[in-house]
């Protein structure tokens, strides 16, 4: 997250209109949904957006969120319940701030709650918790996932059970500043300063069978262009930034995120979850705010895209969240989406 080249959230007076689809709530601001169907109720996963004290900065320090609720709901575009607080960064032994974009999964009668924070160093980690109910309260194992760093996990279950976390992000994501294997407080502060060399990417990294740690090292991502070559660090247009999402569709591998500083979401193609996968295109053109991050589930027969801007507030920090449905080409391409009719 970060604000150079923003198409930043300006007033919030566009009527209502303009928008292809309304805020699911505004009881609360809501970003980030990472939306999952368990015994055919939509379950949503939002970061939980508050306006705190800090000014915009390019590595995000003014998204201070503090706690998780669950959102939930039983038709598409019904209507929507927001649950109490399911864990609060209080509850959360190592974390100290910042408790940015969430995702959950389900395993043998648990819930995982999986979130980033910042510990007591400043260092992005992901941590994990659970409960008995989709919807929490979720406790917190006391230390992050071995090994976990940067932002946005996305948990990805595939047919033979095995689960895989897709996370990462650069500038505040701080991926830039875990290239060495560990974290470098020093480090550049938005990107490698290689716009000639393989952009950085996500990693994806296989959960063990308790669903708590990473079975293997994390490896990255490789989002290929039509020539099979690395997407490269200057093609801020193409290649990864945020918001890591995956889903398969007709036995392919759909890898989608967000170009931060273009506001696109994005999205390519393999044949296995490490991919490496081919660029496709744009899926959804830019919305209002800087950030934009999505997720892509069916869900009674019908595919959607969650995803978040600003229409309620016309501010970055306190977004909105949003369904619309998404449609494929008969070749599996991605219809692209505009959030705006007007
Ligand atoms: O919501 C805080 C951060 O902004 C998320 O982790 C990023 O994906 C971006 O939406």
């Amino acid at each position: 997250a970060g604000l150079s080249n923003a198409t930043a959230a300006k007033d919030g007076k566009r009527p209502a209109s303009d928008y292809l689809s309304q805020p699911l709530v505004s009881e609360i601001y809501t970003a980030d949904p990472s939306a999952h169907v368990w015994n055919g109720t939509l379950y949503i996963y939002p970061s939980h957006d508050i306006d705190g004290p800090t000014p915009e900065d390019d590595l995000g320090g003014h998204f201070e969120m503090r706690d998780y609720h669950v959102l939930s709901m039983t038709e598409p575009n019904g209507k929507v319940t927001v649950h109490p607080v399911a864990l609060d960064v209080k509850q959360v032994p190592w974390a100290e701030k910042q408790m940015w974009a969430p995702d959950a999964a389900y395993k043998n009668g648990t819930y995982y709650l999986y979130f980033p924070a910042k510990d007591k160093a400043g260092a992005f980690r992901i941590g994990v918790a659970t409960s008995k109910s989709p919807v929490g309260p979720f406790k917190a194992d006391p230390e992050p996932i071995k090994g976990s760093f940067s932002i946005d996990p996305a948990v990805f279950t595939d047919d033979d059970g095995k689960s895989y976390m897709y996370f990462g992000g650069i500038w505040g994501g701080q991926l830039q500043r875990n290239v060495t294997g560990s974290y470098d407080p020093n480090g550049s502060k938005t990107d490698l300063k290689a716009d000639d060399k393989p952009a950085l990417t996500a990693k994806v990294a296989r959960l063990d069978d308790g669903m708590k740690q990473f079975a293997e090292k994390p490896r990255d991502v490789m989002i290929l262009d039509e020539k099979g070559k690395p997407l490269l660090g200057g093609d801020h247009d193409r290649r990864f930034f945020e918001a890591s999402f995956m889903h398969k569709y007709k036995g392919k591998y759909y890898f989608s995120y967000s170009t931060g500083d273009t506001h696109f979401l994005n999205y390519a193609i393999g044949d296995n979850p490490y991919g490496p996968f081919t660029y496709k295109g744009h899926f959804l053109l830019p919305v209002e705010g800087w950030t934009t991050h999505h997720s892509i589930i069916e869900w009674k027969g019908r595919w959607w895209l969650f995803y978040a801007d600003s229409q309620l507030s016309g501010q970055t920090r306190l977004r909105n969240v949003k369904m619309t449905e998404l449609f494929y080409n008969p070749d599996g391409t991605i219809k692209l989406i505009n959030p705006f009719v007007k």
